[in-house]
C-alpha cells in the first residue's frame, strides 16, 4: 500500500515536469520499416490515422493536435521527412526542412522519431510522408480540419 502511495506521487512529481517542460502530445503513431520499400503503421494512440498494418498507408491527422512519430526504422537506416509536393518540411535529423524553425510547430527531432504541432501553415503544404533514402518508402497524407 505504501509503495502504492509512493509510485502515484512519482507519477504526479514526473508528469508535472513533463508539462512544464514541452506541450503535451495528443497522438502517438509509431512507424517501422518493410526491408526498403515501405514504412508501416505500428499502432497510433487517439484519433484514427490509419489501418494498423498497412504498408505505405495514407494517413489522415487532424489540424491543431500535436504529433509524435516514434520512427522503430531507425534514423540512421530510414529517417523520416514530412514533406510537400515539392519541399521537405520537416526531416528527422539531416537536412533541414522548411518549416523546422517555426515556434508554433515547435518541431523537435531525436534518434527515436520526430514531434511537431500540425499548424494550419503546415497543413496547408504537407502532402506527403517519406523515407529520405528510399523514395518508395512513402505514403500521402491528408488534413482534416482545414478548409
Ligand atoms: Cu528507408
Amino acid at each position: 500500500m505504501r509503495l502504492l502511495l509512493l509510485a502515484s506521487v512519482l507519477f504526479m512529481i514526473s508528469s508535472l515536469a513533463l508539462a512544464q517542460t514541452d506541450n503535451p502530445v495528443d497522438t502517438t503513431i509509431t512507424i517501422d520499416n518493410v526491408g526498403a520499400t515501405a514504412y508501416v503503421l505500428m499502432d497510433a494512440e487517439g484519433v484514427g490515422v490509419a489501418e494498423v498494418g498497412v504498408e505505405n498507408a495514407a494517413w489522415t491527422l487532424q489540424v491543431g493536435q500535436r504529433y509524435r512519430i516514434v520512427n522503430n526504422g531507425e534514423l540512421l537506416f530510414h529517417p523520416l521527412e514530412l514533406r510537400s509536393d515539392t519541399d521537405i518540411l520537416l526531416a528527422q535529423g539531416d537536412p533541414e526542412g522548411t518549416l523546422e524553425g517555426d515556434t508554433e510547430i515547435n518541431f523537435v527531432s531525436d534518434d527515436e522519431g520526430v514531434t511537431f504541432t500540425l499548424t494550419p501553415e503546415l497543413a496547408e503544404s504537407l502532402t506527403t510522408y517519406r523515407c529520405a533514402y528510399h523514395p518508395v518508402m512513402t505514403g500521402s497524407i491528408s488534413v482534416d480540419g482545414t478548409s
